[in-house]
């Protein structure tokens, strides 16, 4: 079992790498919830959806989530009411876009909520209806989010941030509401602990994989096999591939860097793998505490994600071992 620490597209191109790489039915993601969200109803996991899509081929590739070939008759149906709408409701908005074909697994999902089913059970049968191989799970059944706290504005939810405020209002700080009662699944649990290997995916380490980290137990369990666990950096030259992770980095008061990635993850793995675009920076990586691989990391295609894969696999020091007794 490889076990895969995800948030959301970076986590989601890796993964399709690594299913290239290794045996599909291998794989478990463990996927962040706290950007879960509910919009007319409809209870929303765009995190789980964006791997779920991406490792079915159904993504949309240029937006990097939600589902290709999409149209959005029912958002612009919604436009009719913006003229009706009282001031304080949120009735009917449409600045977050839910395709047509989108809905449906949203639509699924709330209803089989409804009737009491758990997120792992439901992310179960509609990962099984997309057709996947590997196992993904919600790192928790219970409710966390992601709560930021902006300039002006003060606390938002964190789709308002990253979508309504297309995320260009600086940062103060970041919560994960809930987190504190919230439990790590069984399941979730069980894939921490058994995998040969735990890959922390190239997501944002402050709100993709930070509300994991969150709850109770998690740090420990990583920090317990720190030797089998690999990070994949999301910061490349000092700017993110994609989404605000550099600029809440420095925002925070932390460096835009590979640096600052090292000094995050070193209590709970061992190993980062870097780009060559900052092999210049490896001694300092290594100063943070952690041992470093430098490759390509930039994943253009599904080959390179793949390699970047089997590579970050290879650099656990448990596997390498065996693999060199093997
Ligand atoms: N991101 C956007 O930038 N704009 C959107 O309108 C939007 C809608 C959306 C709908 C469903 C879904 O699963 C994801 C969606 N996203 C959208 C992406 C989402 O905000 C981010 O992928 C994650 O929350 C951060 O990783």
């Amino acid at each position: 079992m490889i076990t895969v620490l995800c948030g959301g597209v970076g986590a989601a191109r890796f993964v399709r790498g690594l299913a290239l790489a290794v045996e599909p039915s291998l794989i478990v993601g463990i996927v962040n919830t706290a950007d879960d969200t509910v919009m007319h109803g409809l209870a929303i996991s765009p995190d789980l959806d964006t791997v779920t899509y991406t490792l079915a081929g159904a993504i949309d590739a240029d937006r990097g989530w939600g589902l290709a070939n999409e149209t959005w008759q029912a958002m612009d149906a919604l436009g009719r009411f913006d003229a009706v709408r009282p001031t304080q409701s949120h009735a009917g908005e449409h600045w977050f876009n839910l395709g047509d074909r989108d809905l449906a697994t949203h639509m699924y999902r709330t209803a089989r909520l409804a009737e009491g089913a758990s997120l792992t059970t439901v992310t179960a049968e509609i990962t099984r209806a997309f057709g996947l191989a590997m196992t993904l799970l919600p790192m928790t059944d219970d409710q966390v989010r992601t709560i930021v706290s902006v300039d002006d504005l003060g606390d938002v939810a964190f789709q308002e941030y990253f979508v309504r405020l297309r995320h260009s209002v600086a940062v103060r700080s970041v919560r994960f509401e809930g987190a504190h009662a919230a439990l790590l699944t069984d399941a979730a649990k069980t894939a921490l602990t058994q995998a040969e290997v735990v890959i922390i995916a190239p997501s944002n380490p402050l709100v993709s994989i930070a509300p994991i980290r969150a709850l109770a137990g998690v740090d420990q369990l990583l920090a317990a096999r720190r030797s089998s666990v690999v990070a994949v950096s999301p910061i490349v030259g000092g700017a993110a591939l994609k989404g605000p992770a550099d600029r809440m980095l420095v925002e925070l008061g932390m460096e835009s860097s590979v640096v600052s990635v090292a000094e995050l993850y070193a209590p709970i793995a061992e190993t980062l793998v870097i780009d060559h675009a900052d092999a210049h920076l490896a001694a300092h990586v290594e100063r943070a505490g952690m041992r470093c691989v430098v490759t390509d990391t930039i994943m253009r295609s599904a080959d390179i994600a793949g390699e970047l894969a089997r590579q970050t696999v290879a650099a656990s020091s448990t596997v390498s071992a065996r693999l060199e007794n093997s």
